[in-house]
């Protein structure tokens, strides 16, 4: 069967909308057909300053809404990153054939790093790009399930693939990205030329799974438009409404012309309060499910601990092939 692998940032208190249609919603589909590995990057996570004690709330947070939007642990495998040291290790050698103006030409690192000033950024936001590649190639993934803005890093993965399978004979499978071109990117809803993210100045335009429904409808209600009236689809002079249209139609499974047809003769209040409603419908059995899980951390931390030696396994046997082929003696 054919192998995917992905992963999400224990960075927050919940999983946004961008990631949630970018990324995640493929993930559980992608389970039935494929061997499948999902995890949460928390040697990621501290590539940016962080308080030890909300990463721990935050991996489990994030470990019961992968559990709660569908991932199945005993179909999946499941695991923290930290807890399958073999990312850290084969990251190094990849960093090893990595070069410096490669790795600067990153522009997730250029806009990090100019965010908190480049004399303050770590040499890990720096390297990031190649530990993301460790985690992909370690599993030998054929595919990658992830919005637009990891088009580089996929990219970089591939090269590294090729480079490590030249110079030393093959071993890494060159994976491919699974991007999902309607979804690939949700915009802001203040700013909707801009990519919905954790990170913007304020949170007006981010949809969290685990806020509030009635706080989310009202920053729905909020969305900024356009001085038109007419519903229709056109990213480039209606953004706005194109996005809610987007967001619609990937939660309630119609098509954006069924939507648009929909809304012959209406405004754009109809639009804004069914698609509060269709996110309302959706996150309700999410939440809950969340607050189940998260009852029960023994029972998490088993799930995970599962997870992780099902992942060493693999993780394990490519390590050790790379490391003979790059000439460490065989240890242990
Ligand atoms: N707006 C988005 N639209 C589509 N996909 C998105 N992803 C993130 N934002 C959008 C996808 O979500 C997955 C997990 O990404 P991550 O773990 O890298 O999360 P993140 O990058 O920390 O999320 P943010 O909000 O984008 O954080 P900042 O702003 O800090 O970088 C990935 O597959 C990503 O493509």
């Amino acid at each position: 069967r054919p192998r995917v692998l992905s992963g999400i940032q224990p960075t927050s208190d919940s999983f946004h909308l961008g990631n949630f249609l970018g990324a995640l919603a493929q993930w559980v589909p992608a389970q039935d057909e494929n061997d499948a590995f999902y995890f949460i990057p928390d040697l990621h996570a501290i590539t940016v300053p962080h308080e030890p004690k909300l990463l721990r709330k935050r991996v489990l947070v994030s470990a019961a809404q992968l559990l709660a939007i569908g991932i199945d642990p005993e179909k999946s495998v499941l695991f923290v990153q930290s807890q399958v040291p073999e990312h850290a290790e084969l990251a190094w050698v990849l960093s090893c054939i990595t070069g410096f103006g490669e790795a600067s030409r990153m522009t997730q690192f250029k806009d990090k790093a100019a965010k908190q000033g480049t004399d303050h950024a770590g040499v890990g936001l720096f390297t990031y790009p190649i530990l993301m590649a460790a985690d992909i190639l370690l599993y030998r993934a054929s595919h990658v399930p992830v919005g637009e803005d990891q088009r580089q890093h996929l990219e970089l993965t591939r090269d590294l693939a090729q480079r490590f399978n030249s110079r030393f004979g093959k071993t890494f499978v060159v994976p491919e990205p699974m991007i999902v071109k309607e979804t690939a990117k949700i915009y802001d809803l203040q700013d909707p030329t801009a990519k919905m993210s954790k990170s913007a100045a304020t949170d007006a335009g981010l949809i969290n799974l685990l806020d509030d429904p009635k706080v989310s409808a009202k920053k729905i209600r909020s969305a900024v438009t356009d001085n038109e009236r007419e519903i229709r689809f056109d990213r480039e002079t209606k953004p706005g409404v194109s996005n809610l249209l987007t967001i619609q139609s990937a939660l309630s499974g119609r098509s954006i012309d069924d939507l648009v047809a929909g809304y012959e003769g209406k405004g754009y209040g109809d639009l804004k309060a069914d698609t509060a409603e269709v996110l309302t419908e959706f996150v309700t059995p999410i939440r809950a499910r969340v607050d189940e899980y998260l009852s029960d951390e023994a029972e998490l931390l088993r799930i995970l601990e599962h997870g992780a030696d099902r992942a060493r396994e693999v993780a394990s046997r490519t390590l050790a092939q790379v490391y003979d082929r790059v000439g460490f003696l065989p240890r242990k």
